[in-house]
């Protein structure tokens, strides 16, 4: 299978980026992780993605907070498709990271998920992946279904606590 590559712009992105690996361990997809800058360390994160396909892997998804470049910057070396999740930081509410993820120009294109969305990263990475492995697609059926019933078994609890 192909592999998923994460790429965080700080190491401060981590906590964020452990909600995208443990969605990807969970379901059996196999994921490298890294910490370039799209500012601190641009050759790396630029050489990371230029080389990302060759090495196997098929998505890449790229965390970053404030002025959130690294998405784009790693588009730009890559036909890969790239997942941007934005960071929350203590400025702006993360509407800086979500701004500068989502808002790139025609012609290098990156998905945007949700401010801190790292697990919805990860099943979008994983659901591009199972367009061609159908036994990972059944995987992500599962979990719908068991989230699914996750969901009603805490309707039955509520109704049944609240009830009059
Ligand atoms: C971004 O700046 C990183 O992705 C991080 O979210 C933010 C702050 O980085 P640190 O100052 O914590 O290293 O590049």
């Amino acid at each position: 299978m192909k592999k998923v590559g994460i790429v965080m712009g700080s190491a401060s992105d981590l906590p964020v980026v452990r909600k995208a690996v443990d969605t990807l361990a969970a379901l059996g997809v196999p994921y490298e992780v890294h910490v370039y800058s799209a500012h601190r360390t641009p050759s790396q994160a630029a050489e990371y993605a230029a080389s990302a396909r060759s090495r196997g892997i098929g998505v890449l998804i790229a965390a970053a907070g404030m002025a959130a470049h690294l998405a784009g910057a790693l588009a730009a070396r890559t036909t890969l498709p790239v997942i941007g999740i934005p960071c929350k930081s203590n400025t702006f509410d993360g509407m800086d990271a979500l701004l500068s993820t989502v808002q790139m120009p025609s012609g290098i294109p990156v998905a945007a998920v949700a401010v801190d969305g790292a697990v919805n990263a990860a099943l979008l990475s994983a659901q591009i992946l199972a367009v061609e492995d159908a036994d990972l697609a059944a995987r992500l059926d599962e979990k719908r279904v068991k989230d699914a019933a996750a969901v009603l078994e805490k309707d039955a609890e509520i109704e049944a606590e609240l009830r009059r």
